[in-house]
């Protein structure tokens, strides 16, 4: 059973998971369909493929460790989506499967399959992960020419995590 103080803990850590996706989403939005093809080496994934890859890492840990809540994967197909409206519907649909999958993994606890103890760390993984893209995807944005500055991608991007939305009666 769920207590009020879980409840509220539960709330605060889908927010931090909702706003893990803005940041993302609203860092996509500030790239230039030009600049989606930009690769920090030859050999390294583009912007593109990059966004593409965290909406695939998403669905497929769902569907490693929580397999009834698991959809179909088009890995390939999805690689080569290069626009940026595209994409976004993809983040969106996933971020709302991983939200989902965690919050009814916690209602309905059932032995997480495959790598993690515990719902929550999946949520934690999931946040490590796309901060560590999001740096890569800044780098390779620099390396061919199209630097974000901090001064305007920041307060949409950094600036959503420490956002005062009144979630918790903070003293
Ligand atoms: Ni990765």
């Amino acid at each position: 059973m769920i207590t009020h103080s879980d409840q509220s803990l539960l709330s605060v850590l889908l927010e931090s998971w909702n706003r893990n996706n803005n940041i993302l989403i609203n860092l996509l939005r500030s790239i230039p369909q030009e600049a989606m093809d930009s690769r920090a080496t030859n050999s390294s994934p583009s912007v593109a493929e990059m966004f593409v890859h965290i909406h695939y890492v998403r669905l497929a840990l769902i569907s490693e460790n929580a397999p009834r809540f698991g959809r179909t994967l088009h890995y390939q197909d999805w690689l080569k989506e290069r626009q940026p409206v595209a994409i976004e519907k993809m983040l969106h649909q996933s971020a709302s499967d991983v939200g989902q999958t965690i919050l009814s993994c916690i209602r309905d606890p059932q032995p997480i399959k495959f790598h993690y103890d515990h719902p929550v760390l999946f949520l934690q993984h999931m946040v490590w992960h796309e901060g560590y893209h999001h740096g890569q995807i800044k780098l390779a944005l620099k390396v061919c020419g199209h630097s974000l500055m901090d001064k305007e991608v920041g307060p949409d991007t950094w600036g959503l995590w420490m956002r005062k939305a009144k979630l918790v009666n903070s003293k």
